[in-house]
C-alpha cells in the first residue's frame, strides 16, 4: 500500500493556493477566482525520489489560519505568498508561527507564486524571511506551470524527511 502523507498549503487569500494545487494535480489553470470555503483536500500520487507516495494536499482558505485542527498530523507545509503583494509575505510570519506551534516537526518551505507577473518588491525580503524560518525559498507560477511540479516534489521530500527523523 502507498504511504499516505498529509501536507498543507497555507497563505493569505488569493495568493494562488488552489490554483497551484489545480495546476499540479490536473495540469490546468482556470484563471477564475472562486474563494475557497474553509478547506479543500485533494490527493495526488507523487514521486519521492524513485518511490511513489500518496500526497494528501490540504489547501486551507486564507482566513482559516487559526484552525489548528487543519494542521494536525501534517508532515509538510508550503507557505505561499504572492510576489506582487508584499503584505502576503509579511502575513506568512503568522502562518509560520501556527505551523511551528502546532506541527513542530513538519518540513516547511516558502513559495512566491505569480512569478509570471514579476516581483513588485525586493525578492531579498522573501529570502530574509525564508532564512529566518529555516526554510527553502522557491518561486512558481500556477498560471503557466513554471516550477509547479518542482515545488510539490520538494514538499513531498521535506515531509518524508520529517517523518523519517521522528
Ligand atoms: N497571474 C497569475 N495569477 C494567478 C496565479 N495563481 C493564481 N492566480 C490568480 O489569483 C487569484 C486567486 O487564486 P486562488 O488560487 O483562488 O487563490 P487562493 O490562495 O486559493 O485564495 P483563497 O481560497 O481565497 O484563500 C485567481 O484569480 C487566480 O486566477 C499565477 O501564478 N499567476
Ligand atoms: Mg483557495
Amino acid at each position: 500500500m502507498l504511504q499516505s502523507i498529509k501536507v498543507i498549503v497555507a497563505g493569505e487569500k488569493t495568493v494562488g493556493k488552489t490554483s497551484l494545487v489545480e495546476q499540479y494535480t490536473m495540469g490546468k489553470f482556470s484563471g477564475q477566482y472562486s474563494h475557497s470555503l474553509g478547506l479543500n483536500v485533494t490527493t495526488h500520487i507523487a514521486m519521492a525520489g524513485s518511490r511513489p507516495v500518496k500526497l494528501e494536499l490540504w489547501d486551507i482558505a486564507g482566513e482559516y489560519f487559526e484552525r489548528t485542527e487543519f494542521y494536525r498530523g501534517a508532515a509538510g507545509c508550503m507557505l505561499v505568498y504572492d510576489v506582487t503583494r508584499e503584505k502576503t509575505l509579511q502575513q506568512l510570519a503568522v502562518w509560520n508561527n501556527m505551523c511551528r506551534s502546532t506541527i513542530p516537526n513538519a518540513g516547511i518551505m516558502v513559495v512566491g507564486n505569480k512569478i509570471d507577473l514579476g516581483f513588485r518588491f525586493p525578492e531579498k525580503w522573501a529570502e530574509i524571511f525564508a532564512n529566518y524560518a529555516h526554510a527553502p525559498h522557491l518561486t512558481a507560477s500556477a498560471r503557466n506551470g513554471d516550477n509547479v511540479d518542482q515545488i510539490f516534489s520538494m514538499l513531498a521530500k521535506l515531509a518524508i524527511q520529517s517523518i523519517e527523523k521522528k
